[in-house]
């Protein structure tokens, strides 16, 4: 049992930075990246709506890249009202010949592995350490066999998701409400389930518990937690309020009334660094930037990191993507010509990788190097 799920959760090296290409020496500390700020990480806090928690992502490693269930960041808290004992049905019904109810106890008669998957919050901000972001490993029932058992009528074109959303407080800053529409080819190519358990568990209730969708390749907003509704309609329904929260996070043009002027809420290329390594060797100081690549629909080739806006772009010396989803680590050594601050940022060199958020700047990171 165990050795079967050691097999599942490491698949493979996920783009090894090998030990070779560190710097020569020995590794003295790490370098805080500057400009984020003092916030709790890896521990749960707030309630409901408010409830967080933002994962560290300085300690990954390339043995080590699946984070714990209770380190695994959360937009949103279950629930006070959440009740998980009662008997749970998830409701498929709307514009379909056989509405139905299924049972948590037939999800789980229809649960396989479902590997390792990337969830990303498109609210995934500097400020918080880019913690909302994580990889687990999934147990879960196929969606596409569940939407083909509903007999949809031709005129259902789309599937709406929604969980429990109703809360005891009202939230300082989020609509309540999460539900996202689909059509059920873009949940079908992307290989969406309906999560029962991660990392071999349960699913805890803050993240989802009983029942969860998550759809690999998008953003964490449309991964509805605590389903309880999965419904088929026209082509002319309106966009739920969540995808209207999310549509510019999501890369929208502006806010779309209707469903079907939604793009598909895909993560596109994206690249940072987690955390900044010291080492010495004797008197000589050098650094070591280790980094994650994720997103996006082809492995890239190259990579480039860049120390400061009048520095060129140079080759991250050692990065390997092999899969898009989920991530790999990369690593490239570093010798700052001189003590201060560097805005360190990726750029991915191919032309025909759509990769804005990158572009934009938006995972770069700061640095104050005192020592060289
Ligand atoms: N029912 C429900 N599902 C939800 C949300 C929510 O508020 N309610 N938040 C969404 C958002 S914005 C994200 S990023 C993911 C986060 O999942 P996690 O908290 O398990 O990491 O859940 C999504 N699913
Ligand atoms: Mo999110």
């Amino acid at each position: 049992m165990l050795a079967g799920f050691d097999r599942v959760r490491w698949p493979g090296p996920i783009g090894y930075p090998s030990k070779e290409l560190s710097p020569a020496g020995k590794m003295v500390g790490v370098v805080e990246f500057t400009g984020e700020a003092p916030v709790p990480m890896d521990e749960a806090f707030g309630a409901e709506l408010d409830g967080r928690l933002y994962t560290d992502l300085s300690r990954l490693t390339a043995e080590n890249s699946v984070i714990p269930v209770e380190q695994f960041y959360i937009r949103t808290r279950a629930s006070n009202l959440l009740d998980v004992h009662k008997q749970w049905l998830v409701h498929v019904a709307g514009d379909v010949v056989k509405p139905f109810d299924l049972t948590i106890e037939e999800l789980r008669q229809m649960e396989r592995p479902m590997g390792l998957h990337l969830m990303e919050c498109s609210g995934n901000v500097r400020s918080l350490h880019f913690g909302m972001i994580g990889v687990a490993e999934w147990i879960g029932a196929p969606l596409s066999n569940i939407l083909e058992r509903a007999k949809p009528k031709p005129d259902a074109k789309r599937v709406l998701i929604s969980g429990f959303d109703t809360y005891t407080a009202k939230s300082a800053s989020s609509v309540p409400g999460a539900s996202w529409i689909f059509t059920p080819d873009e949940l079908k190519k992307a290989g969406a389930f309906l999560a029962t358990k991660m990392n071999g568990s349960p699913l805890t209730r803050d993240h989802g518990a009983p029942v969860r969708l998550v759809v690999p390749g998008w953003y964490g907003c449309t991964c509805i937690k605590w389903v309880d509704e999965i419904s088929f309609t026209d082509d002319a329904i309106r966009a739920t309020s969540q995808m209207q929260e999310y549509a510019s996070r999501t890369m929208q043009i502006g806010i779309p009334q209707l469903a079907r002027e939604y793009k598909p809420a895909t993560i596109e290329q994206a690249a940072m660094p987690i955390r900044i390594e010291k080492w010495a060797d004797g008197e000589k100081i050098s650094y070591r930037v280790v980094g994650i690549l994720w997103g996006g629909t082809v492995p890239v080739t190259k990579l480039e990191i860049r120390f400061n806006p009048e520095e060129e772009y140079v080759d991250v010396d050692n990065f390997q993507q092999t899969t898009n989803d989920p991530w790999s680590l990369w690593t490239h050594t570093w010798t700052p010509k001189q003590p201060g601050t560097y805005l360190v940022r990726l750029r991915v060199p191919h032309p025909q990788v759509v990769a804005r958020r990158l572009e934009a700047g938006y995972y770069m990171r700061s640095v104050e190097i005192s020592e060289i």
